[in-house]
């Protein structure tokens, strides 16, 4: 592994980071991109909710949560055949990777999980990327979901150990670092990320960076959401977060994890192709595309390949 990688930041260093002149973090963020990625390729993934709403767990700025009356109509576990359909289709549309998504605390084992787990082995044998991102995880149950061909699975800090308990009560930081093991104790990769835009502050953002970073090894993918508010949750009416926030994490996020794909994921609706242009700068590579990322809109794929051919870039061929 090439010694730049590291794992022990400290939070200060990660602070001087994070607060560089912009084009001085640019810079650092495109040396740090450009020693491991080709600047002009972007990952397309796919997400797909397989289970949606009802879900116990409080996290505030959810449309999913049983806690909040959002309007989201719950739907119960997909078939394997729908959920196969969605995934060829992806496919075609130029994704490389399939996440599906449950509105669940936690995986029960029985027959939903071993419906989870035919629809992990129906869309591996299309040779793209699986992810899923179903809650929280035993070890056993990671490595059944490895047996079957799951390439990553995604669970988030979401943003700093101080600032989790306003954004969720029901679970801790803890439960959290703890399923992220036992996803890499079966030998699946982890994508682990957080939301911008909640209210938390520059050192939320600093020290979410910090948790991320001192996992060992680094999350192979890193979410980078911006928070898409939903009427009806704690977080509906949350104040807009300027652009250059998310410039400011991505870049950072590149700096600490260099090998790892930073991904832009929530929130592009509400970017300009000129913020979207300054995250791809700052290191971002990967984006989800399609109409819907799990219950809310997302550009199209057409206007997303009209997209990156205006910037010069291309859709990554396979992973
Ligand atoms: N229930 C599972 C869990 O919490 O791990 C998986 C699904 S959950 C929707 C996956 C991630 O999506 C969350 O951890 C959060 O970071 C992000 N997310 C959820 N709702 C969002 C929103 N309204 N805006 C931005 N990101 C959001
Ligand atoms: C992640 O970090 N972002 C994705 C994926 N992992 C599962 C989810 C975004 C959800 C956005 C809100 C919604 O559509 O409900
Ligand atoms: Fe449930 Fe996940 Fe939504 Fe939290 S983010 S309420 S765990 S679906």
């Amino acid at each position: 592994m090439p010694t730049n990688i590291r794992h022990d930041w400290s939070r200060d260093e990660i602070r001087k980071v994070f607060n560089l002149p912009l084009p001085e973090l640019i810079f650092q963020a495109q040396l740090a991109h450009r020693a491991f990625h080709k600047p002009e390729e972007v990952q397309l993934c796919r997400l797909l909710s397989i289970k949606t709403g009802g879900c116990p767990e409080d996290c505030a700025y959810c449309s999913q949560s049983a806690h909040y009356d959002t309007g989201v109509v719950r739907e119960p576990l997909m078939n394997v055949a729908d959920v196969l359909v969605a995934a060829r289709r992806a496919k075609a549309e130029g994704a490389t990777r399939f996440c599906m998504g449950a509105a669940w605390r936690q995986v029960s084992d029985g027959k939903d999980f071993e419906r989870v787990l035919e629809m992990v082995r129906g869309v591996a044998a299309f040779k793209m990327e699986v992810c899923c991102t179903l809650g929280m995880l035993t070890e056993s149950q990671a490595m059944r979901l490895k047996e079957a061909g799951l390439n990553a699975y995604n669970h988030n800090l979401d943003t700093s150990p101080e600032f989790y308990g306003e954004v969720i009560t029901t679970r801790v930081y803890g439960d959290r670092l703890e399923t992220i093991a036992n996803v890499r104790k079966a030998g699946i990769t982890v994508c682990c990320g957080g939301i911008l835009g909640m209210g938390e502050s520059d050192e939320d953002r600093v020290g979410l960076l910090e948790q991320l970073c001192h996992l060992d090894p680094h999350p192979e993918s890193v979410p980078i959401n911006m928070l898409v508010p939903n009427p009806g949750t704690p977080l509906g009416e949350a104040e807009e977060l300027d652009p250059l926030v998310m410039v400011r994490t991505i870049a950072t996020a590149r700096i600490l994890m260099p090998a790892s794909r930073v991904r832009l994921a929530a929130g592009r609706r509400g970017l300009s192709q000129e913020a979207v242009a300054l995250c791809f700068l700052a290191g971002a590579n990967s984006i989800f595309t399609g109409e819907r990322l799990l219950t809310t809109p997302n550009p199209s794929v057409d206007s997303d390949h009209r997209m990156l051919g205006e910037l010069g870039m291309k859709a990554m061929q396979s992973a």
